[in-house]
């Protein structure tokens, strides 16, 4: 006990140390760190574009928010695993079922790691995924339309951390556990973890047309814990690796029983042995419980299936599938480089940092060179795998991207720098220092065999004074370097939200030119669409009331309703008629239990409202869409219970047509 305490301690005052010495280290805008050109460099002038998206996790906020580079000016908040009032996601009737799982639904997730699609190990702008840690999901948005299109759930994880990483091709979206638990999920005592509980590694595949996900197969492993991963690629290309930490299996105080171990592992991943080994019918199925929700574009709608088996493979039963490479020291990034032959491993408490030979790999399997096994799983041995260490670079290594011209960028949180090396020699060529305690750093295309390699952003944990105070919490803080020369440049500080775990980036044209602009109405195949005011009306079906409703510049229809009455459950299914590029329609009514909408061109959404008080209630339109967007509203009648109200809707009975038709084209 006294030995764990000391070397609490002992991590403690390191940890201590640096971070306060880091923070003498600040510079201000006098100091003279930036030349006096930087400013052009990042400057998009009014009217032009930024070169390149960049797309950076929301952390606990649950989304994805879309900046461009080099300017860091935000464009969008991405709804993904949390409910977003600004646009009704997670509101609606359509969005809910995105959010449903296993365990009900789920207002909110913990996003981290998004990665953009590949073909042939290029970015190819078509999908980005993301991962949810807490309720172990991945989503999949598509860039058409910057939505989030499908979620599926991953049975059997906790703590989805290992992800979203994809293949050269997107054949798969991998999701790696971090807690190790019982499966299946059983109540038994914490104490017996060692030997009992297992990490679960998910291969999701990702349909080539339609990118529909399905989890092919999950590989249960050892209960360490599962930390980051990166595919193989270009000659590693079906492979995958893992690192991990924990292999200990301690279940309680981690800080100091999960860092007993000289050397943790790397766990590499033959996946195209275990893809052949269950196309041939290998593995198990086993019953799980897992939600696997699709938004169809057409209906405009989401639909929740609960899936009911998933099929797990134990490492044992495909020979030759799993190695385990040691690593020190609870390494936390495993980042692959870009021709896929070095793999990197951030050993967070190591001196030096580690890299790997993926041929000095297959040698070293070839010649059945093992140091023992875990579980079943041979071990290879440190001294065949390594391909060299960067020596003394940096305290608390976290993560390394690469630029594509043999040079990679770690992290360093601890000593809070991003550190430039040199891939092959493992010299140090450049370091810069972050404001402050760097998390992740990305570089645009990091993740693929073609980085494209002329920013790169830190984000970081600690923003304290880089900006104007906004009382106790501050938004955490990106910073842009221009690493087109020899030596990173510092260019700009811009704020993210939420908490910037990871972030994928690439030029903007691929995703520019194919961006949608409306939602063609011909195409609307929404049950309660009405695609004209002639197709609007009320229903009434017991106590439920459907209203089919239209908006267009700058009206409802219908604008009056009356006959609703306490105890009915009335749908607002509002159309947006316009087909114009970005002329939302929003709708809300008084009292109602739930947020907005905000409706797209050529879109059906569907606001549920249960009124609670008799009375007149005014609804209105919440997105200023036209010079006439204050008399964009309207009147919806509730009675009581017993009430014999006759239902009648109406819109514009007391106006000439022809008079009305010419305000509108006299305005717009
Ligand atoms: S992990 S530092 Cu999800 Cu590094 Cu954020
Ligand atoms: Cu429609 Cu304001």
């Amino acid at each position: 006990m006294k030995k764990i305490l000391t070397s609490t301690i002992a991590i403690a005052m390191i940890f201590a140390a640096f971070t306060s010495c880091n923070n003498s280290g600040k510079t201000n805008g006098q100091s003279g760190a930036l030349s006096s050109n930087v400013a052009e460099k990042v400057y998009v002038a009014p009217g032009e574009y930024d070169e390149f998206y960049a797309f950076i996790s929301g952390g606990y906020s649950g989304n994805l928010t879309v900046y461009g580079l080099p300017s860091g000016r935000m464009f969008k908040e991405i709804p993904v695993f949390s409910q977003f009032p600004t646009s009704g996601y997670g509101y609606s009737e359509e969005t809910k079922p995105m959010l449903n799982t296993s365990h009900g639904f789920i207002p909110w997730g913990d996003s981290h790691h998004p990665d953009i699609s590949q073909t042939a190990g290029e970015i190819d702008g078509r999908f980005i995924f993301i991962n949810e840690n807490n309720t172990p999901r991945i989503a999949k948005i598509d860039l058409k339309t910057f939505e989030t299109t499908e979620i599926i759930e991953v049975p059997n994880s906790a703590g989805n951390h290992s992800s979203s990483f994809v293949t050269e091709n997107t054949e798969y979206v991998v999701a790696g556990t971090r807690f190790s638990v019982p499966i299946p999920q059983r109540d038994m005592p914490i104490k017996e973890y060692k030997g009992n509980f297992q990490g679960a590694l998910s291969f999701i595949s990702v349909a080539p047309e339609t990118g529909n996900m399905d989890i092919k197969f999950q590989v249960l492993m050892p209960g360490f814990n599962y930390d980051l991963s990166h595919p193989g690629r270009g000659k590693s290309h079906g492979w995958f690796f893992f690192t991990t930490y924990n292999t200990e299996e301690a279940s309680t105080l981690l800080e100091v029983n999960a860092s007993q171990n000289d050397k943790d592992f790397i766990a590499a991943v033959n996946w195209k042995k275990i893809e052949e080994y269950v196309n041939n019918g290998g593995g198990t199925m086993m019953p799980a419980d897992y939600a696997h929700n699709v938004y169809d574009e057409h209906t405009h709608t989401a639909t929740s299936t609960m899936k009911k088996e998933v099929r797990v493979v134990n490492p044992s039963e495909v020979p030759g599938a799993v190695y385990f490479l040691p690593t020190p020291k609870s390494p936390h990034g495993c980042d692959v480089d870009p021709s896929g032959e070095y793999i990197v491993g951030n050993g967070k408490l190591s001196a030096n940092l580690t890299v790997h030979s993926f041929t000095k790999m297959l040698a070293a399997i070839e010649g059945e060179k093992f140091d023992g096994e875990a579980y079943g799983i041979p071990i290879l041995k440190f001294e065949d795998v390594l391909a060299g260490s960067v020596e003394q670079p940096g305290l608390g290594p976290l993560h390394t991207e690469f630029d594509g011209k043999g040079n990679a960028y770690t992290t360093f949180f601890i000593s809070s720098e991003v550190v430039k090396w040199k891939l092959g020699t493992w010299e140090v060529i450049d370091r810069k220092p972050t404001y402050y305690s760097v998390g992740h750093l990305t570089i645009p295309g990091g993740n693929s065999g073609k980085p494209q390699g002329k920013y790169m952003f830190a984000m970081n944990k600690i923003t304290k004074d880089r900006y104007l105070p906004t009382g106790p919490e501050m938004e955490h803080s990106a910073q842009l370097y221009d690493i087109s020369g020899d030596k990173m440049e510092l260019l700009l500080d811009f704020p993210t939200h939420g908490e910037p775990h990871y972030a994928a980036a690439m030029r903007a044209d691929l995703i520019k030119e194919r961006s949608q602009k409306i939602y063609d109405l011909e195409d609307n195949k929404h049950p309660y669409a009405a695609k004209s005011d002639d197709d609007t009306k009320v229903v009434r079906k017991g106590n439920e009331v459907h209203i089919y409703m239209t908006t267009i510049r700058s009206h409802f229809s219908p604008d009056n309703i009356e006959g609703i009455k306490l105890g009915d459950k009335v749908y607002f299914h509002v159309t947006n008629l316009e087909q114009d590029f970005d002329v939302p329609h929003g709708f809300a009514v008084l009292g109602q239990n739930t947020s907005e909408l905000l409706i797209m061109p050529g879109q059906t959404k569907t606001s549920v409202w249960e009124p609670t008080k008799v009375g007149v209630w005014p609804f209105y339109c919440t997105d200023f869409c036209s010079a006439l967007h204050q008399e964009m509203q309207g009147y919806i009648r509730v009675s009581a219970a017993n009430a014999n109200t006759p239902l009648i809707w109406s819109m514009g009975e007391d106006i000439e047509s022809k008079q009305f038709l010419k305000l509108r084209g006299i305005l717009f």
